[in-house]
């Protein structure tokens, strides 16, 4: 074989960086590090799906609304169903929270873990060929195994996530996971057909220069982020860039520095954003790469939910940008 072909390793695989890494986890039995692996293995099914998505013709609606009362698209029918398989197959997790289940769906008693899961995340984006994600929170369960789930399984605050991730669905595929010992992020080689280590950790840049706030509702935007949004515009250094898809805004700011803002609005007073399956795992990542999320007012992770499908308003990003759009609410 040419020697310079083997000379440059292609680096770490995910599956080995798990495996090296087993041992940072508090509860080192492996039972986490197995569900990371299938959430991997799924999530490279659903990529499968994505991509080939318009040449199948199984884009568009299928007819049904979720428990939020979005309308529920084939592909996030089919992510949801990839996910909940590979989850209820591994036996670890005993309980999932789902964007696509008004109730949470009782696996396996057995499970030490409870999976909250927004399977396919930017959903008006999958017609339009535009970037999407999963994102996921994975947390111990309270009550002692073997025995039915219960709602302190269930309701845990953001802080006591054990770990969190999402998978991006863009120009490459992408995983990036926390489980409290900073972000690592790996890119998917899909003539390999394995995930591995492009971003180590990763760390949000303090201070930036994106705002990404949907301004279509301004006119209804609480009156400390109109002020904050015009400092910003008069400020002109400021750059405003919104995909519309929570984990691929997310994403680019984390590497470029910014702030991604989901307010409270006339029309959506508890903002439009879901605190355990989508705000929780972001603010986790965030913090652990350094930066900030919050509601306006309280630390994200701090918020002890009363209800599954509950919404908060989301400021997440630059720790800089988000304390200066804070400080315009004070
Ligand atoms: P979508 O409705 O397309 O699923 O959480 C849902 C979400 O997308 C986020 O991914 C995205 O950031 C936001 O909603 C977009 O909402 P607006 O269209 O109201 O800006």
């Amino acid at each position: 074989m040419e020697q310079s072909r083997i000379a440059h390793s292609i680096g770490i695989a995910l599956d080995r960086f798990i495996k090296n890494n087993q041992e940072q986890f508090q509860y080192a039995s492996g039972e986490l590090s197995q569900l990371l692996r299938d959430i991997a293995l799924a999530s490279k099914v659903v990529n499968r799906e994505v991509n080939k998505a318009g040449l199948i013709d199984i884009m568009g609606a299928l007819g049904s609304q979720n428990s939020a009362g979005d309308e529920q698209q084939k592909l996030d029918v089919l992510a949801n169903i990839r996910f909940t398989r590979a989850l209820s197959k591994g036996g670890e997790v005993c309980a999932l929270i789902s964007e696509e289940s008004e109730s949470y769906v009782d696996l396996n008693n057995e499970g030490r873990y409870v999976i909250a899961i927004d399977p396919l995340d930017g959903s008006s984006n999958i017609d339009v060929n535009v970037s999407i994600g999963t994102i996921f929170s994975v947390y111990r369960r309270k009550s002692p195994v073997g025995t039915p789930i219960a709602d302190i399984d269930i309701l845990q605050k953001g802080s006591e996530q054990v770990a969190s991730g999402y998978i991006l669905y863009g120009s490459s595929t992408m995983l990036v996971y926390t489980t409290g010992h900073g972000v690592n992020g790996f890119t998917y080689e899909p003539t390999l057909g394995e995930y591995f280590l492009s971003h180590p950790d990763l760390k949000m840049p303090s201070d930036g220069k994106i705002f990404s706030v949907n301004e279509g509702s301004a006119s209804t935007f609480p009156a400390s982020l109109t002020q904050y949004l015009n400092y910003c515009k008069s400020d002109g250094k400021y750059l405003g860039r919104y995909i519309g898809s929570l984990v691929a805004d997310f994403h680019r700011n984390m590497l470029k520095g910014g702030i991604y803002i989901y307010p409270a609005t006339a029309k959506q007073p508890e903002g439009k954003l879901r605190l355990m399956y989508e705000c929780n795992a972001l603010a986790f990542i965030a913090e652990q790469a350094g930066g900030r999320a919050t509601d306006g007012k309280r630390r994200i992770l701090d918020i002890q939910p009363t209800t599954l499908h509950q919404r908060t308003p989301f400021y997440v990003g630059s720790v800089k940008m988000v304390e200066k759009a804070e400080q315009f609410g004070k």
